[in-house]
């Protein structure tokens, strides 16, 4: 294939602009540049995109589905230009059309099919998977509303739906040629066949058509495009509706209905689970298309369907779409004639499982009734599944009875998809050694001993080309000119910087661009805030989901301490902080709105108030996403890592601001315990309490924060402020829940149940020491370079390498074109 001359591509902009809009460049608005822009880009693209699925499919390659209800992509233009050969073409062929790359980049709706860490990581997966030549799909929803975009009103969230698709999104393709249906309701006949065999046949059933999309996913610099596979659902033909009689008439407007409200929109529940029959709904859509689809795609080129595993696996990212053990089951049984055993050997080598949390609200349980009603054949399969194994449970734990209810698939009158993913996998791993080894000593403890060799770690990543390359141009290349630019595809290289960070010339090149970015960051907060801060000042920034395991909460109330000091002792030595917040509540957690709130009228009270000379500032970042991300992150000097320790599975947001040189603040939770193992604990602030402490305190039925409360003045002052109007005169008791949730028990629930009073003091030190340390310019400096330099770790593209070779058993496969 020819490559694309800058002439060339420059030409197939103007030409989609005139076909798509009949403009010229000099008439167009920015967002006809964009898709004009984006389909000269996928011109390029797609050359690449047939050039591996023929390699793949002449080398016959295994391939991974990776099926999540989420996918975090952020903007896509961006990142392809940068991961183009031709990206320095299409730069300058941009620049000579007289176009800025940045707002055109900037028109690109972030596609947020996904909530927080868990999508994002499945973005970050596809990014390494393609880069490192893995032969993948993602598998998910297409939903036509994804994340809600988030307004600030008085201080309140508003969600705002994310009408994402509604100027068209040049990336996709639609292929209508892989649709299949998926059933549901209905219920099962047994019905005898020629040969006088059992055939299990759903009847009386509704069904849609789940339509898949394409979106190209491309790797760096190797002419490698994978596939994300989104599913869209339509009405099966309701032809001549006139036609029918009564009961087929209503039927067809029902079906109608549930294609349209099946991809309607995203849960906005972040580890959180929401019993809702739609969600269900949902998941049996997307893993039934994706399995259906994967299955057939195997059939076409292979005829044994006992060898399946050889060339497919199918990840779980969390038991969001654990239906697939027995869609795939039911697929091997009715459809291939497996017997169970047979089908029951190919499921457990092709399915593995990713656990992303302990925390047992996040945990999907689903009441049997509902589950059986929608979907009755996979409810029978769960159900001899769930049988099988209680008895294998009750030889190998003979007379163990408390062994069945907790490991049962089935219990209590519901479905545990957990254990069914356990149980119907080869591999269950969790997001990081902390996180790993509470999941094998704790949540799932008996499983970790029934199947001890089936548990694993894959720490976490990022990718380094979104959330530095591309979110931090300056940052990127400095490195670069430091130690090559192998970093891009090999993050272990990172480590050269090292040898920098004594250096003060390269300290304070690192901190100018650290100033630069702020300046940045400042901008487009005056711009969208309408705030002023100061670049000069201590960026200490908490970007992810709002939940009160994350203690923003924690964060704010020491703020207002802080607040406190300074009004009583204005002279106090302290260097000027502006404290960055920024997230998203699940539109139905009370709490978690009303600390959006709290955060925001401190803000207002303290941002307000002359008397501290700015020393104080408070931000909270509106809508808080990929594509703002990437400003905030190359911009913060301190990373606030402040979960309660034990509750934060992994977290990915400590890793992207390690990689840009920022410092964490931060509890041994999650990874950053091994984030700390590699930049040393003098490079890094912690505090609180361990995980062990915890988990004690637990299982002891907590501790009480009334003596904390009682016998510290500050804290109390602080918390009493949350009741007496102090920020928020117009209505006194607005904070009042959050009161009582930090000192009343209530119901099952305990007073402080994430430990905010008792980790306090703690974290006050831990930030004492951030202020002093700022200080001291060149520690400081050397500090954030060693930060940069030892996140080798955390490029997901180790992990990816990690996935593939001990569970996937994939091969890297070369494109030429
Ligand atoms: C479940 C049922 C019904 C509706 C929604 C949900 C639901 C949706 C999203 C449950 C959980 C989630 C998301 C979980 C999540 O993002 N977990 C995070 O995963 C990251 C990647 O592994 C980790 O880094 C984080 O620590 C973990 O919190």
């Amino acid at each position: 294939m020819d490559k694309i001359t800058k002439s060339e591509f420059k030409e197939n902009v103007t030409d989609y602009l005139k076909v798509l809009y009949r403009r010229e460049v000099s008439e167009a608005t920015q967002q006809q540049l964009f898709q004009a822009v984006s389909y000269a880009v996928k011109d390029i693209v797609v050359d690449q995109w047939m050039a591996t699925h023929k390699a793949y499919e002449k080398q016959d390659v295994k391939t991974v589905y990776y099926l999540s209800m989420e996918f975090l992509m952020g903007r896509a233009l961006g990142n392809m230009i940068i991961n183009l050969s031709a990206n320095k073409m299409i730069k300058e062929a941009i620049a000579e059309l007289g176009l800025d790359l940045n707002s055109i980049e900037d028109q690109e709706p972030d596609p947020a099919l996904g909530n927080g860490g868990l999508g994002r990581l499945a973005a970050c997966f596809l990014d390494s998977l393609s880069t490192l030549g893995y032969p993948a799909y993602g598998c998910g929803i297409r939903y036509k509303y994804g994340m809600f975009k988030q307004r600030i009103k008085d201080g309140y969230q508003l969600e705002v739906p994310d009408d994402w698709l509604k100027d068209g999104y040049p990336f996709e393709i639609k292929r209508s040629e892989y649709a299949v249906e998926v059933k549901f309701g209905g219920y099962v006949a047994i019905r005898k066949d020629a040969n006088g065999k059992d055939r299990f046949i759903q009847e009386n059933y509704q069904s849609v058509m789940a339509v898949p999309y394409d979106l190209p996913i491309v790797g760096y610099n190797n002419n490698i495009v994978n596939t994300l596979r989104i599913w869209d659902a339509e009405a099966i033909d309701t032809f001549n509706l006139d036609s029918f009689d009564k009961g087929d008439y209503q039927k067809a407007v029902e079906q109608q209905n549930l294609a349209r409200t099946i991809c309607e929109v995203l849960y906005p529940n972040d580890n959180h689970y929401a019993g809702k029959e739609l969600r269900l709904k949902q998941q049996y859509f997307f893993v039934s298309a994706s399995v259906q689809r994967a299955v057939s795609k195997y059939m076409e080129k292979h005829n044994d369907i006992r060898k399946l595993h050889e060339k497919v696996a199918f990840q779980l990212n969390d038991t969001h779409p654990t239906v697939a053990v027995a869609e795939l089951m039911r697929i091997l049984m009715d459809c291939y004639d497996l017997e169970w055993n047979e089908a029951w050997e190919v499921t457990t080598k092709t399915c593995a499982y990713t656990n992303h949390t302990i925390m047992s609200e996040a945990l999907e349980k689903w009441p049997i009734e509902l589950f059986s009603r929608l979907l009755p054949r996979i409810y029978q399969i769960i159900e001899e599944i769930n049988r099988r194994f209680i008895i294998e449970i009750q030889n190998t734990y003979p007379g163990d009875y408390h062994k069945i209810e907790k490991m049962a698939i089935i219990y209590d009158g519901q479905v545990k998809m957990a254990h069914l993913a356990i149980v119907g996998g080869y591999s269950v791993n969790g997001v990081a050694r902390l996180h790993t080894e509470i999941l094998k000593k704790q949540e799932l403890k008996d499983f970790y001993q029934h199947f001890p060799t089936k548990f694993n770690n894959k720490t976490n990543g990022i990718t380094q080309r979104r959330f530095l390359l591309h979110g931090n141009p300056l940052l990127a290349d400095w490195v670069t000119s430091k130690i090559g630019n192998e970093w891009i595809t090999d993050l272990s290289h990172i480590n050269e910087l090292a040898i920098y960070a004594d250096d003060e010339k390269c300290q304070k090149e690192f901190m100018n661009i650290k100033y630069q970015n702020k300046v940045r960051l400042a901008q487009y907060i005056q711009e969208h805030n309408g705030v002023t801060i100061n670049p000069r000042s201590i960026f200490d920034v908490q970007v992810k989901r709002l939940h009160e395991y994350k203690r923003q909460l924690l964060n704010i109330l020491h703020v207002m301490h802080l607040y406190n000091q300074l009004k009583r002792n204005p002279g106090m030595e302290f260097y000027p902080r502006t404290f960055i917040f920024g997230a998203k509540a699940s539109a139905g957690y009370r709490r978690a709105k009303a600390i959006i709130k709290l955060i925001n009228s401190v803000a207002n009270v303290i941002n307000n108030d002359t008397s501290i000379q700015n020393k104080i500032k408070v931000v909270f970042i509106e809508d808080y996403k990929v594509s703002n991300a990437e400003l905030i992150f190359s911009a913060a000097d301190v990373s606030e890592q402040i979960s309660t320790a034990s509750k934060e599975a992994s977290g990915t947001g400590n890793m992207k601001f390690m990689l840009n040189g920022a410092l964490t603040i931060g509890t041994m939770d999650g990874a950053n315990v091994e984030i700390v193992e590699e930049v040393g604990e003098e490079n890094a602030f912690i505090f609180g309490l361990s995980s062990d402490e915890v988990i004690q305190f637990e299982q002891n039925g907590g501790y009480n924060p009334k003596e904390i409360f009682n016998i510290d003045q500050d804290i109390r002052a602080v918390l009493t402020q949350l009741i007496n109007g102090f920020y928020s005169p117009e209505n006194p008791e607005l904070f009042r829940e959050l009161y009582n949730s930090l000192l009343e028990n209530n119901g099952g629930e305990r007073a402080d149940q994430y430990f905010i009073l008792k980790d306090f003091r703690s974290y006050e030190e831990a930030q004492k020491k951030v202020g002093a340390y700022y200080q001291d310019e060149k520690a400081w400096a050397k500090s954030a370079i060693l930060n940069t330099a030892k996140s080798g770790k955390f490029s997901s593209d180790r992990t990816i390498e990690e996935y593939a070779t001990e569970l996937w058993n994939l091969n890297k496969v070369k494109v030429e074109l």
